[in-house]
């Protein structure tokens, strides 16, 4: 094989881990994920009575497990119970208060039992006839409090990578390790 023929077959089999590398991730990470919400992230609503947030599979339904809080521009709880679980759709009551950004904060359980979460923001901008605002809770009507409330503005990380893209990049970068090494001993062997 000549040096240009065994530089292609390097390039193949290395494309070919990569392959294997992007295949292993989206593989273990099959969870759920959040495909629409109402309102959605960034618009400006004038009355609000629910925030619903769609998932493209049913998340599941455990006790406790489905989280939604409403936070206000005052840093209070705007939602007025737990959410309810519809198929894929999670709806929870809110009743807002003053106008200006809120942020909606989520937590469900994935239908492959992985628990998920992430936050949003949306505005809010009644006019003279709305309703009057709601006063709003200094706790959450759901969940724990939690600990991103109390950094107004901050955007926090949708979903941190699942443990199983690592470890399907780790086994790609391994195979490309593997490949190299392999080429480089084939190489040195002819030369010899
Ligand atoms: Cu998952």
């Amino acid at each position: 094989m000549s040096i240009r023929g065994r530089l292609l077959a390097a390039l193949a089999a290395g494309g070919l881990g990569a392959v294997l590398a992007v295949a292993g991730a989206s593989a273990a990470s099959a969870h759920d994920t959040l495909e629409q919400t109402d309102p959605a992230s960034g618009a400006t609503v004038k009355t609000l009575s629910a925030v619903t947030l769609t998932f493209n599979a049913d998340p599941l339904g455990t006790d406790g497990a489905t989280v939604v809080q409403v936070v206000g521009p005052d840093r209070k709880y705007y939602e007025t119970a737990c959410p309810d679980l519809n198929g894929t759709d999670v709806v929870s009551p809110a009743a807002l208060g003053p106008s200006g950004t809120y942020e909606v904060l989520w937590r469900v359980v994935s239908s492959d039992g992985h628990p998920i979460s992430g936050s949003y923001t949306f505005s809010y901008a009644p006019d003279g006839s709305a309703s009057p605002a709601a006063h709003g809770s200094a706790t959450p009507k759901c969940g724990p409090k939690a600990a991103s409330s109390t950094a107004p503005d901050a955007a926090a990380p949708a979903e941190g990578a699942d443990p199983g893209v690592w470890i399907g990049l780790g086994i790609g970068a391994v195979v490309l390790v593997g490949v190299g090494v392999g080429a480089w001993a084939l190489a040195r062997g002819r030369r010899e």
